[in-house]
């Protein structure tokens, strides 16, 4: 019999303290967390104690609604959308659970009546750093929507040990140092070591026939592994929904090792634990190839085979017929980090449930579906056949078998078309074999989507296009977004003030309505207090800023910002070429008149990226010579901002003046952290690139600075000979700024640091920009000026945000319901 309601015998009655809203309630709530979760008493308590108990109280709100969601959907017949994702960039949870459960003004106020300070608290959260950038904070946000439309909804991924490292800036270069996220203990999560699932790994396969004369395979693996899931509860906006963010620790399997495999061997026995343990110990930075890759590989399918199997439980609780999965379950892609799940769903079906081939492979295509997130050609992942084929044996043949089939069907519509059939096939037979993990998606996927309008124009021209020509209907567009929760109510606390006194509250789930905004555009009143809000902003900034780098910046100054990983197509680079530009012109110049500008750089490097690292120190080394300057007189302010993560992303995106989206256009997929600024009333200069199209499409051409080669124009240059010296000797400036760095300027004089940086750029420039120098610098004096006229500017940023509701989750996550999982929204009811 299905869960319901009615078959659990035993339903713990409420107690008010663990249920509670009120203030007092909060308060006793905190107060018996304080001893009976952490052990302490008020007079010795710490900070963090007191942030422990808060949290703890916060998470017994949550609970009621984590039951009652599980039970609705456990007797409903609903169909949950499962995000496979190896990144969750969640950030802290506190503040945002406050916010969603509409708890803050309590919490505020049973916390000041225990005589702490709810913001101080907050601050002490160590956010869970479970992603690299932008796909893992996309599955953070994508959750929070899920949850706020009421979808029934799974988030599943790893709980890795150790999340992305936290940066520390050590004579101008990036260091990494581990991130121990859990040393003190997490609260949000709950161990549920009952829900745990074998994963196989290496040893080889058997094929046999059955007593029923059925052929099957039989893998011996060499070694199992345990999953352990480890849940975090995800509420929605004042809402009753709160679905599930499951990760995968992993765990050693104790019978297989002291049994069938090391008998008596007691120290062979451990290392095997210590092995299957460090499965999940680490996230791997978006890196240059090779090193780790076959524990990466080993991640992937752990997390997946993990997941497809509670999948696969749950199906099962409610006694279907199998062919209905698809019905029940919708499961995303997140990248092809998990396009291993198309070859497990298979194995699982047809090796473990003995479904014919083709009735599990039509199961899998209807269930599974793809999101790609790039286009650059290095990082589409393949994986060398010998180590693919020695981890996962079995998965291996299925994939040959999948790709059998499939190139059959290729073969058939274009007879005779070689060539194309060894761009479409699965394995990837020019030099060493490889397995292509995006060919392998996107043949078990009913749908495969990019993450904005340029970019799924681009995947079907470019990466998939003998895919997109086969199956034209499959493919779709999903234009990215982000939670206006987080990054704006949660994040800038001001401006959601002002729009709650200005047009009300429905914009944070319709954010469509922020158009009302539209209406005050011009009232000088309402200007002035936005003027007054990012004014707020920019002082918390600033303090920020003064903490974490001692470095003093004047709220006053234009705030120009670009946070984001740092990366060669991301053009940090151009962004530092502009500031030694002006910065030139007033050494050259001491009394022209700049608009004071304060720019700000934030993002981690892959700790084996060098040019990227070498970028880091190009600003940090501009930093130190420009704001040590006494020429300069404080009109240029440059800082590097240590360690950007969610947390002090909060602080950032409501202080800019300015957001920086200049990527060489073709290269950025999406972006989305030039929707969290628009939100946030910044203004952009931007390429066309990615979802920068959109937001200037949305918030009018007058509204956005625009520069820049478009992708077209890119490729044209680059098929005709691009020669960026010939930029250099051209134009005074650049090669003056570029003569700059070469001299050692702002590397204490030594003229070896930068070469290669200086070098790449002079005789590759394989990201244009040299090319685009000109125009960047040319537009940024466009923003000078426009900077200059102060009611003009606050009528743009005014109407940037009241024009980017397009960019909010909620839209994306609609669409990814309508269009691709069929999910409809089931409410969930107290029943109080
Ligand atoms: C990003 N990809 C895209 N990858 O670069 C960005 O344009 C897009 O907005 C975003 O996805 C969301 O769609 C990205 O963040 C990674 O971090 C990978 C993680 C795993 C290793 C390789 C990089």
């Amino acid at each position: 019999m299905a869960t319901t309601r009615e078959t659990l015998k035993v339903r713990p009655a409420p107690v008010s303290i663990h249920t509670e809203c009120s203030t007092e309630a909060l308060r006793q709530a905190v107060l018996n967390n304080l001893v009976y979760m952490q052990g302490r008493y008020q007079e010795i308590a710490t900070p963090y104690d007191w942030y422990m108990a808060l949290a703890y109280s916060v998470r017994e709100r949550l609970l009621e609604r984590w039951v009652e969601t599980a039970l609705t959907y456990a007797g409903h017949d609903v169909k949950v959308a499962c995000y496979l994702s190896a990144e969750f960039l969640i950030g802290p949870q506190l503040g945002n659970n406050l916010i969603n459960f509409g708890l803050e003004a309590a919490a505020r106020e049973a916390m000041q009546g225990l005589g702490q300070d709810l913001d101080e608290l907050m601050m002490l959260e160590e956010e869970p750093g479970l992603g690299n950038g932008g796909l893992g904070r996309l599955a953070a946000c994508y959750l929070d929507s899920l949850a706020t439309l009421q979808v029934p909804a799974i988030g599943y991924g790893i709980r890795y040990e150790f999340g992305i490292f936290d940066q520390e800036i050590h004579d101008g270069w990036q260091v990494e140092v581990t991130d121990k996220w859990l040393q003190r203990g997490n609260p949000w999560e709950l161990a549920h070591p009952d829900i745990c699932y074998y994963v196989n790994f290496g040893g080889h396969t058997e094929a046999y026939t059955d007593e029923q004369s059925r052929y099957r395979v039989r893998w011996w693996p060499a070694h199992k592994v345990k999953g352990i899931a480890y849940d975090t509860a995800i509420l929605g906006y004042h809402v009753n929904t709160c679905n599930t963010l499951r990760l995968w620790k992993s765990q050693a399997v104790e019978s297989f090792d002291f049994q069938d495999f090391n008998v008596g061997d007691y120290y062979g026995a451990v290392h095997e634990k210590v092995r299957s343990e460090t499965l999940t110990k680490i996230l791997y930075p978006n890196d240059e190839p090779e090193i780790g890759k076959r524990l990466r590989l080993a991640q992937q399918y752990f997390f997946v085979s993990c997941s497809l199997q509670d999948m696969l439980r749950l199906f099962d609780k409610k006694r279907e017929n199998i062919e209905r999965f698809p019905q029940l379950f919708a499961a995303q892609m997140n990248d092809t980090h998990p396009a291993i799940a198309v070859a497990e769903l298979m194995r699982l079906l047809v090796d473990e449930r003995l479904v014919p081939w083709d009735e599990a492979w039509d199961i899998t295509q209807r269930t599974l579906a793809y999101t790609n997130h790039t286009l650059l050609p290095e990082a589409l992942e393949t994986w060398g056949l010998p180590l693919f084929g020695s981890l996962l044996p079995r998965l291996l043949e299925i994939i040959y078998e999948i790709n059998y089939r499939f190139l059959e069907q290729v073969r058939q519509r274009y007879p005779g078309d070689d060539a194309r059939v060894a761009r479409m096939s699965m394995i990837d037979e020019g030099g060493e074999k490889r397995v292509r993990m995006a060919n392998l998606a996107t043949v078990g996927s009913h749908a495969i989507n990019g993450v904005a309008a340029l970019h799924s124009t681009l995947l079907k021209q470019t990466v998939l296009h003998d895919f997109a020509e086969l199956w034209p209907e499959r493919f779709f567009n999903v234009t990215n977004g982000v939670t206006p929760r987080r990054f704006v109510v949660l994040s800038n606390p001001s401006l959601t003030q002002l729009l709650h006194e200005t047009i009300g509250d429905d914009w944070i789930v319709n954010s469509s309505h922020l158009r009302e905004l539209e209406n005050h555009v011009h009232d000088a009143s309402f200007q002035e207090r936005w003027r007054l809000v990012k004014r707020h902003n920019k002082e918390v900034l600033a303090a920020l800023i003064r903490r974490r780098t001692g470095i003093s910046v004047d709220p006053a100054a234009l705030f120009d910002i670009q946070v984001k990983r740092i990366h060669e197509y991301k053009r940090q680079h151009l962004n530092a070429l502009h500031v030694i530009t002006l910065y030139a012109r007033l050494r050259r110049n001491p009394g022209l008149d700049i608009t004071p500008r304060c720019f700000i750089f934030g993002g981690k490097a892959a700790p084996g990226y060098r040019m990227a690292k070498l970028m880091i120190r190009l600003v940090t080394g501009i930093a130190s010579v420009v704001n040590g300057d006494a020429l300069i007189r404080d009109r240029l302010k440059v800082v590097f901002l240590p360690n950007f993560d969610v947390k002090s992303a909060h602080a950032v995106y409501p202080a800019a003046d300015l957001s920086e989206q200049i990527s060489t256009a073709g290269k950025e997929a999406s972006g989305t952290g030039n929707m969290k600024f628009t939100l946030n009333g910044a203004l952009t200069i931007g390429t066309l690139d990615g979802a920068n199209v959109e937001i200037r499409e949305e918030v009018g051409a007058d509204n956005f600075f625009l520069f820049g080669l478009t992708t077209e124009q890119v490729n044209q240059l680059r098929t005709q000979g691009y020669r960026p010296r010939d930029y250099y000797e051209r134009d005074d400036e650049l090669r003056e700024a570029l003569d700059l760095i070469a001299s050692g300027a702002f590397a204490g004089g030594d003229t070896d640091v930068f070469r290669p940086l200086i070098y790449h750029l002079l005789y590759h420039d394989s990201y244009f920009l040299l090319a685009d120098y000109r125009a960047y610098v040319e537009k940024q004096a466009e923003v000078d000026r426009a900077f200059h006229d102060t009611s003009r500017w606050t009528r743009m940023s005014i109407l940037n945000t009241a024009r980017a509701g397009k960019f909010s989750s909620d839209r994306s996550i609609a669409e990814y319901c309508s269009t691709i999982w069929r999910t409809p929204p089931v409410p969930v009811q107290l029943d109080k």
